[in-house]
């Protein structure tokens, strides 16, 4: 039986670099080859196989990768048979209507007859059934928001990020189809081990994702400004609270978001906190 866990990755392109900084996120050291299809780990029981991310959904349904890091944009259009077993928060995008920016837009009646050029036909043809609206879909691979301006098509539907490719094409995003990012996905039907393994790697990948956005805070304080200070700081359970050699003074420990970061520092100040001290967190483990 197959004890590793193989995870098709993409091998160039926009989602490399972030699912093999997850990979080492994880702690996972792959021996890399770089003109190798497949890596292993050092140590843990994985290895990467690196693919074209259109293939990344048909590798693991059909069970010659038992898991892979995609698109959701092509999870959505290739319907295989593959589970998402964890977003993964980065290479956002949406995949939007786009038509000529000059062209007043009444709403989705419009595209009744219009052709549209996509390299998404069945995400775009299962959105206009449910719209009730029939339209042409034209699929092209590649340069898609180029087509309206050449005249292939009237109007795109593609993936947006900034939206930059749509201004310069001279078009106009008018409605979001659906959101996307990188998913990790998995063959329904992995052996046990390797969906212990599976869930060994998406732990990781949570403990660091955690402490993203998260900062372990000290302080000291007179003992009695310590119920004021701590009901500023909500950290993960109560703050821990220790005596400092100063007698009367005692150290706060606790863990504060950087959301609002400033506004809570401001308020320990006000409080009567001192020396206070703000440091990384790398991972957070429950
Ligand atoms: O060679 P391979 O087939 O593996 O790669 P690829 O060229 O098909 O894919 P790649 O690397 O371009 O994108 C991989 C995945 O990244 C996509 O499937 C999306 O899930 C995600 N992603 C995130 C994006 C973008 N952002 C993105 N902006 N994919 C493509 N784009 C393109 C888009 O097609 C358009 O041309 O960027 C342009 C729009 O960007 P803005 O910022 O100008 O709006
Ligand atoms: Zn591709």
């Amino acid at each position: 039986m197959q004890e590793k866990l193989r995870i098709a990755i993409q091998a160039k392109g926009r989602l490399n670099e972030g699912s093999l900084k997850l990979i080492e996120e994880a702690g996972i050291k792959l021996v890399i080859g770089r003109r190798n299809l497949v890596s292993p780990a050092m140590n843990f029981p994985v290895e990467v196989l690196y693919l074209r991310d259109d293939d990344i959904p048909q590798t693991v349904a059909c069970g010659a990768a038992d898991a892979g890091i995609v698109g959701e944009n092509e999870v959505l259009e290739r319907r295989e048979n593959v589970t998402i077993v964890k977003r993964l928060g980065f290479s956002k995008c949406r995949l939007s209507l786009a038509i000529p920016k000059q062209v007043d837009y009444p709403g989705i009646s419009w595209f009744t007859g219009k052709k549209i050029a996509t390299s998404y036909p069945q995400i775009l043809a299962s959105w206009l059934k449910e719209k009730g609206i029939t339209s042409e879909i034209h699929v092209i691979n590649g340069s898609v928001e180029i087509s309206p301006g050449i005249g292939l098509s009237d109007a795109i539907f593609d993936i947006v990020s900034s939206g930059s490719t749509l201004v310069s094409n001279r078009l106009k995003e008018v409605e979001v189809v659906v959101a996307s990012e990188a998913v990790l996905v998995a063959h329904p039907a992995i052996s046990e081990i390797q969906r212990a393994v599976l869930e060994e790697f998406i732990f990781r990948l949570e403990s660091v994702q955690r402490a993203e956005g998260k900062k372990y805070i000290l302080l000291n304080a007179p003992n009695e400004k310590i119920p004021d200070i701590t009901a500023i700081l909500p950290g993960m359970k109560s703050p821990t609270v220790m005596p400092l050699a100063e007698s009367g003074w005692s150290s706060v420990h606790s863990v504060i978001s950087e959301d609002d970061f400033w506004e809570v520092i401001g308020r320990l100040k006000k409080a009567g906190a001192e020396g206070i001290l703000v440091v990384p967190i790398e991972k957070m483990i429950f």
